[in-house]
């Protein structure tokens, strides 16, 4: 926890006054949101956009001025966590499950900062299991044209019922243990009709800060 916090503050030292920022989601990003907040508090003028419902409350009760997606032009920084982070600055996103959002956000940001500890990094992508998120129309068709990938897969659920995004679609993770061609990998998925969008985070992230257990940063 104090790594993630550690990381997430001193993300949070690129914001800058007049800014329009992404709050990510997430048990790390939890800890810049709540900075950001501070900083609001003291004066720091920004409005934000929130990647997930859980955020945007968050943002709500911290007190932070939100502003619909529809009503900017553009982000200039999104603060966002990862489920896994290669050399290369590639990720895993989409274990929180809010992958869709983070990704059109991440897109509209002039900069994404991905924030983590140091568990987080890989030599290569994919002992996370990767989030695949899927219309519900079709969805047992789309999980068997997945399984041709050679992964061993399932629909995430919660208490037993199929997990719902926030906007409305299932989740398949899929285990592939190691991504040898992610960019490669990320267009065949994306290539099926019922896929709504895939966690590979390619060549996305400008800046990967990762909070140590010594106590210090490292930035990638
Ligand atoms: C989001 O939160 C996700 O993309 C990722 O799945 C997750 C990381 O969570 P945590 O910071 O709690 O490890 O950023």
């Amino acid at each position: 926890m104090e790594s993630k916090r550690i990381a997430a503050e001193h993300a949070v030292t690129y914001i800058k006054d007049g800014m329009v920022v992404g709050l990510g989601t997430g048990s790390t990003a939890y800890w810049a949101i709540r900075k950001i907040g501070e900083r609001v508090k003291e004066g720091l003028l920004v409005r934000a956009v929130a990647t997930s419902r859980q955020s945007e409350q968050l943002a709500q009760e911290l007190g932070i001025p939100l502003v619909a997606f529809e009503e900017i032009d553009g982000i200039d920084i999104t603060i966002d966590g990862a489920d896994e982070v290669d050399g290369e600055l590639n990720l895993i996103k989409g274990g929180g499950g809010a992958l869709l959002r983070e990704k059109i956000v991440a897109a509209s940001s002039g900069k994404l900062i991905i924030i983590a500890d140091e568990s987080k990094l890989v030599n290569r992508l994919g002992t996370f299991p990767l989030p695949v998120e899927v219309t519900v129309f079709g969805s047992s068709l789309t999980m068997k044209k997945l399984a041709k990938f050679g992964c061993p897969l399932k629909l995430r659920t919660v208490n037993n019922q199929p997990f719902v995004t926030d906007n409305g679609n299932y989740i398949i993770d899929c285990q592939f243990g190691a991504i040898e061609q992610p960019q490669q990998l990320h267009d065949e998925i994306n290539g099926i009709p019922g896929v709504v969008i895939n966690g590979l985070f390619i060549h996305m992230a400008d800046r990967v800060i990762i909070g140590q257990n010594d106590g210090t940063v490292r930035e990638l």
